[in-house]
């Protein structure tokens, strides 16, 4: 191999910690190439990546990526967090001994990148100068050139993020390792992924995916596991799978930010680039923050900030068209650089399609590929049905394309929190929305959120889980301790931001169609929660939370049916009398959980009846 160190000199990377990480994973994938990425170097790599047929010309600027067909969704069941203190295994961290896990992991790479580049991709996980920068930088390995232009869509990169570190070691080592996808055995007893982070040594080791979340490192193994780690170490702030929005009334002037944790798939990127309904949109004016990723701090004024450390987005690309979310179809449009991944593929238009996108399917099917890169034309009867995009399949844009974006989403001051909700896929029990004021009941929403699991970890779809505040598949550290982390962060705010649960999922019990309609109706929803919140409207109490008066919540324009609205504005309290049962147990199995959770439990279950 060329001298490490002359092309690292010449990349003018400066940091000798990043230089000595570089060389050391270097010696054991055995790459034969170094390079050194910015984000100036985009085009190149196109170009590069098109000429290898890496990717494909998918129209003006856009390009077409398909993982290998075992590969498209995160594994859980492969995802681990290791660290040196047993005390740190959790219920859904999936700990290991970190010296048994690096061993491994050393094991599986050594050799691993044989004959290939390996990219150096110094990144940042913020806008530069927030007060979290320095949990922010790191550094990813990978050897896969999809896997850089991935992530120079998704994060800040470049030599500058690293070479001025005010500690040089602060950063994060990153390690990415394809391997052999196709002898992987992913799924079977033999499975071979491992997607290991080191969460008290800061080190990242993923093999055997190229594929979105497994692969990207800057995005949920740092941006969540490992901030969520550091964030609980350091005691100083909170790194969540929350989507982050503004609202502007613009007659009053008055401007709310809004947090939330979804699970995967379940519509945060939808919610955080809404457009209001056609009836409110004189009124209100929604900014985009962040769809995936929030990472939140006590400010000096008292009150909860919150930022995207993220520089783009990796969307649900299924049903995403200019009726449920215009500002997405405008931010993957000629000319954006958007990648698809997964979707449909027509080898003779470039044109791209997926479930959703329009009502059926393109009619000509001349020249289609499915996910899999199979012609439609050629399915056999018994695989007309089949879909043609995956179900997971994403679009890759920056935020900055997007219509929406906030005129202040790279401010490193980042933006006060007035509401903090949670949500999921919940075809029963959950209404509307139902308001908490009480933080300890809160956080215990949060931990609760029980909700249907979607395509975006493999083999899971449609089973009905606990997912504490979205981030099951993002723990790194236990429950317990979890738990009391967000007690003292929101309570150490003098001006605490509303709890809200909603749900845009309910569905009839007879015929299962959605009771709400969802998408950009949802801002009626938060709007009420505001409004409650700056002491407009009061709500009506339940049980399980205030819920919105009928004549509260905004219905101009709304098209629904008013027995479903009656419906999405109530409780069903024998269903939740029997989910309170549930959560009982479900909390138990977590050692450390703080007194204050076990009140909340117990104040619902007895105003519950139970
Ligand atoms: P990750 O990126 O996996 O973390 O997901 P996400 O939470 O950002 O999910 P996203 O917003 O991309 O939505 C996933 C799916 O839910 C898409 O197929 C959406 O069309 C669908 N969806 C989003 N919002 C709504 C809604 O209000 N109602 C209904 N019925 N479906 C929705
Ligand atoms: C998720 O699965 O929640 C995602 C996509 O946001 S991935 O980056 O693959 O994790
Ligand atoms: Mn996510």
């Amino acid at each position: 191999m060329a001298d490490v160190d002359a092309v690292l000199e010449a990349a003018h990377l400066k940091n000798d910690h990043v230089r000595e990480y570089v060389r050391y994973w270097a010696g054991i994938t055995g790459a034969a190439n170094i390079e050194v990425v910015s984000a100036d170097d985009d085009a190149r790599l196109i170009q590069e990546a098109l000429a290898a047929g890496e990717i494909l010309p998918a129209g003006d600027d856009l390009y077409y990526s398909r993982s290998y067909y075992k590969d498209t969704a995160r594994s859980e069941e492969r995802t681990i967090v290791a660290t040196s203190n047993p005390a740190d295994k959790g219920v859904y961290n999936n700990w290991y001994p970190a010296p048994e896990m690096k061993e491994k992991l050393t094991g599986l790479m050594t050799g691993a990148s044989r004959g290939k580049t390996m990219y150096v991709i110094p990144y940042l996980m913020s806008a530069p100068g927030s007060p979290l920068e320095k949990y922010a930088a790191g550094v990813e390995l990978t050897d896969n050139r999809s896997v850089v232009l991935h992530m120079n869509r998704m994060a800040r990169v470049g030599v500058e993020y690293i070479n001025n570190l005010a500690d040089p070691d602060s950063f994060v080592r990153a390690v990415h390792v394809t391997g052999d996808l196709e002898n992987l055995g992913q799924g079977t007893p033999e499975d071979k992924r491992y997607f290991v982070t080191v969460a008290d040594e800061r080190t990242i080791l993923h093999y055997g995916s190229s594929y979105g979340g497994n692969a990207l490192l800057g995005k949920i193994a740092h941006g969540l596991r490992q901030a969520a780690y550091d964030g609980w170490a350091s005691r100083k702030f909170l790194a969540e799978q929350f989507m982050l929005l503004g609202i502007t009334d613009k007659v009053t002037g008055k401007k709310w930010h809004i947090a939330g944790g979804f699970p995967s798939a379940s519509g945060k990127t939808n919610l955080a680039m809404t457009l209001p309904p056609d009836a409110l949109g004189d009124r209100y004016h929604v900014e985009f923050y962040g769809d995936d990723i929030a990472w939140m701090w006590v400010g000096e004024d008292g009150r909860l900030y919150g930022m995207n450390p993220e520089f783009g987005v990796f969307g649900v690309a299924k049903d995403t068209n200019e009726h449920t979310n215009p500002t997405a179809i405008e931010s993957i449009k000629p000319g954006t650089r958007a990648i698809f991944t997964n979707v449909a593929y027509n080898a003779k238009t470039h044109k791209v399609w997926f479930e959703g996108r329009t009502p059926n399917p393109p009619a000509d099917l001349d020249g289609w590929l499915d996910w899999k890169g199979n012609p439609v034309a050629d399915r056999s009867p018994a695989e007309a049905n089949d879909p043609w995009a995956h179900p997971n399949s994403r679009f890759t844009t920056t935020l900055a394309n997007v219509p929406n974006i906030a005129s202040d989403y790279d401010n490193p001051a980042g933006v006060p929190i007035d509401g903090i909700i949670f949500g999921g896929r919940t075809r029963d029990r959950e209404p509307l929305i139902r308001a908490i004021t009480d933080v300890a009941e809160g956080v215990y929403d949060g931990l609760t959120l029980g909700a249907e699991a979607t395509f975006a970890a493999d083999g899971l779809d449609g089973q009905l889980r606990y997912d504490p505040m979205s981030m099951r598949p993002f723990m790194s550290y236990p429950e317990g301790p979890y738990a009391a982390h967000w007690l003292s962060i929101i309570g150490a705010c003098a001006n605490k931001p509303i709890f809200a649960h909603v749900n845009w999922f309910q569905r009839d019990a007879e015929d299962g169609h959605f009771l709400w309609p969802g998408y950009r109706d949802n801002l009626r929803a938060l709007l009420w929660l505001m409004q409650l919140r700056d002491g407009e409207v009061s709500g009506v109490e339940t049980p399980v939370g205030i819920l919105p008066a009928k004549d509260e919540l905004n219905t101009d324009g709304l098209q629904i049916d008013p027995a479903d609205l009656d419906k999405l504005l109530t409780i069903d309290v024998a269903r939740w009398k029997q989910e309170v049962g549930f959560r009982q147990e479900y909390l138990e199995q977590f050692a450390g959980l703080p007194e204050e959770i076990w009140t909340a439990q117990r104040r619902v279950a007895e105003s519950l009846g139970n």
